[in-house]
């Protein structure tokens, strides 16, 4: 059968890493067994040889996986802002986006690119009724809660959960995208594009997901990016108030 009659979709799921070297071989393979998935890490110069470790990865899967090891200016925003337009220009319908420290679980991939059947972006959500927290610390939670109400405030984005990075994104939505004008260097990037979204007019969806709190490795989330985001919706504002949508 071909994928239009089984109704799979090609997809490319965008990975950033900085020092995963643990994670990834136990996540890119739940990945992979889903039919019609590539991945692409975009590494930035981990320093606990991720980068050899995705390249090994895309050894034993040939065709599968793509490596970017990125030489510039460190972020995750930085990252994924260099990562959709080399995936949008690629043969797949969806882009999904998602980290790599298997907080995102690969079993949620087929409903969230079903769900692009009726939306434009999808967000794996972890406030939506469905969904699950496990081994996330009640000040993470808090944390995450109010960042969400912060954003919703300030930018009027109605969805549950507006911080989540786990994504899927139909092609043509990624193609709507400004990428250039995106600044966000760090997690920040994640409000900042949804915002272009919904500026752009795409439909924004939401499923549950079962969201687990990191097992290995160091998180990133620094004072600079966090500052980053507290300032990056108001940013976002000022630019929609200079170029409303016509
Ligand atoms: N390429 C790249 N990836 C990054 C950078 N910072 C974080 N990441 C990756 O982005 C994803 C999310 O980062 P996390 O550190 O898990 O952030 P978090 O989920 O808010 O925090 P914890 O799970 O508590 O660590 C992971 O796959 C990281 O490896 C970066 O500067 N560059
Ligand atoms: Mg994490």
């Amino acid at each position: 059968m071909t994928e239009a009659t089984t109704g799979a979709r090609r997809a490319l799921a965008i990975m950033p890493t900085l020092n995963e070297a643990k994670n990834l071989p136990l996540l890119v393979p739940r990945i992979l067994e889903h039919e019609g998935f590539q991945v692409l890490v975009v590494d930035d110069r981990s320093t606990d040889g991720t980068g050899k470790v995705a390249e090994e990865l895309a050894t034993e899967y040939p065709g599968r996986i793509d490596v970017l090891h990125r030489t510039g200016a460190r972020g995750l925003g930085l990252s994924y802002a260099e990562a959709f337009p080399i995936a949008a220009a690629r043969d797949v319908d969806v882009i999904v986006q998602m980290d790599a420290d298997l907080s995102h679980d690969p079993q949620h991939l087929p409903a969230l690119v079903a769900a692009t059947a009726d939306y434009d972006v999808v967000i794996g959500s972890r406030y939506t009724a469905g969904a699950g927290l496990v081994d996330f610390p009640g000040s993470r939670v808090a944390l995450s809660r109010g960042a969400n109400t912060y954003v919703r405030l300030i930018t009027g984005l109605r969805a549950n959960d507006c911080t989540s990075g786990y994504r899927c994104w139909r092609r043509s939505a990624v193609q709507q995208i400004q990428w250039k004008r995106i600044g966000a260097e760090g997690f920040a990037f994640l409000v900042e594009t949804l915002c272009e979204a919904a500026q752009a007019g795409c439909r924004i969806g939401e499923v549950p997901v079962r969201f687990v709190g990191r097992q290995h490795g160091v998180s990133k989330l620094t004072g600079r990016v966090f500052r980053e985001s507290l300032i990056v919706p108001w940013r976002v504002l000022m630019r929609f108030r200079r170029h409303p949508p016509r």
